[in-house]
């Protein structure tokens, strides 16, 4: 379906694209047909030159002064949008911002939609979906990584790559369907020229849809709960993971009661960590209820980072806790704290050759060494051609019925290459690159799709 293309009937509309709160300026966005009337409206100046800024005094329709503003006009399509668009940069005011958007609402101009610009943007061929997703996941962004992924589909990666396949699919399809309408004058796909070029595709599909596990971890934070009995340094771990004393720590066992969380950037990765309360039978109902807590909070994590005092002998709590975390099947970091004491630890019988045993000390300055050094090797940088073609999961769904289309045509050409069948195939296939891209693609998914934006965007 074609939804691209400017419409001349759509609304004009406005929102602040700048967050929201105390600040020295705002930016109030309109875009559509009425965006430079009403700027005429409320200057009463002359019109400045496309892509200057201007000051502008701002008046109501009635005249009333409101702001001294700078203003900068986009013509369509030379804009964001591809529409006529202004940018008024005003005094980040409430008074002021209510006062402007009330004029703007009087003039006919109407609240934008959450992601309704990009969405304009992406209708008049100014990008496609991969490219306005990409605007979203970069303002999304919390790790190095998901920043350059997001930044990479915005300057158009994926776009680029999956045009290439679609390229090849449909040279592909000219000579299936030229034969099929002229057999005298076009001859047939040659199958081996055809098998391979379909190889070809495939592996590279197959190695992108390998990498799409890195993902994850990249475009969200790594969430680390920090457990262990109390007392062992759960709470000094924390803090010095974060360079401040953010936790209450004492030499008092049950300090911690409820959790805290904190983010830190560690090679590019985001990662959250939890210090959570020591476990243990209590009856003290406070630290009791922090305990409760850990459940639900272990069903969250990706790693458990468990904490243990090695210069203690090994207990029957430590088993039961090692059991607990077995059964989560999670990773589990064991960290063997306070190196900088003697050790009295014994081997703790039932341990899973899986887990790390690092050791730790959050007195010394090399204290964490240990952990770092396997974060490190653990999250390595993703590659520059990973980033670049990192999907999210609608993508990732198109990716993996692209790749469904391509086995079958392999199997159509093994199999006698029925012309028919073929043209069938080939066109599956290249619908799967056209929905990846925006091309193919419902107004409803479309509208889901833009609905996740911020407004503003
Ligand atoms: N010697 C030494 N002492 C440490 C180390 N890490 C923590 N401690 C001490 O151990 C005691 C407990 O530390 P916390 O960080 O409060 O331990 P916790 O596991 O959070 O304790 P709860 O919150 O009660 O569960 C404090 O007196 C810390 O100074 C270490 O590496 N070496
Ligand atoms: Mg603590």
């Amino acid at each position: 379906m074609a939804l691209s293309q400017s419409n001349p009937n759509l609304d004009t509309i406005t929102a602040i694209i700048t967050p929201t709160g105390p600040g020295a300026v705002a930016i109030v966005r309109v875009s559509g047909e009425q965006a430079i009337p009403a700027l005429q409206t409320l200057t009463q100046k002359p019109l400045p030159p496309a892509r200057y800024v201007a000051n502008r005094s701002v008046y109501t329709a009635a005249g009333e002064p409101i702001d001294d503003a700078c203003v900068v006009v986009f013509r369509g399509p030379a804009s964001f949008t591809g529409e006529d668009v202004v940018e008024w940069h005003i005094h980040a005011s409430p008074v002021v911002i209510q006062t402007l958007r009330a004029e703007l609402y009087g003039l006919g101009i109407r609240e934008a939609k959450p992601g309704e610009f990009t969405k304009r943007a992406f209708l008049n061929g100014k990008l496609d979906l991969t490219q306005a997703e990409g605007i979203a996941a970069l303002i999304e962004a919390e790790s190095n990584w998901a920043h350059q992924s997001a930044l990479n589909h915005v300057q158009g990666s994926l776009h680029q790559w999956i045009t290439r396949i679609r390229t090849d699919l449909l040279r592909l399809l000219e000579v299936v369907d030229g034969h099929l309408d002229f057999p005298d004058e076009i001859p047939p796909l040659d199958p081996v020229e055809t098998l391979a070029t379909l190889q070809h595709l495939r592996t590279a599909l197959q190695d992108v849809v390998q990498t799409q596990d890195h993902g994850e971890h990249i475009q969200r934070s790594i969430r680390c709960l920090i457990v262990g009995q109390p007392n062992v340094g759960k709470s000094s771990l924390f803090n010095a993971l974060l360079g401040h004393n953010r936790a209450i720590v004492t030499r008092i066992p049950g300090t911690t009661r409820d959790y805290i969380t904190a983010t830190t950037q560690l090679g590019g990765y985001q990662f959250e960590w939890t210090d959570s309360a020591g476990i243990r039978q209590t009856r003290n109902q406070i630290e009791a209820a922090g305990i409760r807590k850990i459940k639900p909070l272990m069903a969250a994590a990706d790693i458990l980072v468990w904490v243990q005092d090695q210069s203690k002998p090994t207990t029957q709590a430590d088993t039961q806790l090692m059991q607990t975390l077995k059964r989560t099947q999670k990773p589990v970091w064991r960290l063997l704290n306070k190196s900088d004491l003697k050790t009295r630890r014994i081997r703790l019988s039932g341990f899973p050759d899986s887990w790390p045993v690092l050791p730790l000390s959050t007195r010394t300055p090399d204290g964490l060494d240990a952990l770092k050094h396997h974060i490190a090797q653990t999250f390595q940088p993703p590659k520059q051609a990973e980033l670049a073609l990192l999907c999210n999961a609608r993508q990732r769904a198109c990716l993996t019925q692209l790749l469904a289309c391509l086995t079958q045509l392999h199997t159509t050409v093994t199999q006698g290459m029925d012309m028919d069948l073929l043209a069938f195939d080939l066109k599956a296939a290249i619908h799967h690159c056209s929905e990846m891209t925006g091309e193919a693609i419902t107004e409803t998914v479309l509208d889901g799709i833009f609905s996740r934006f911020c407004v503003g965007k």
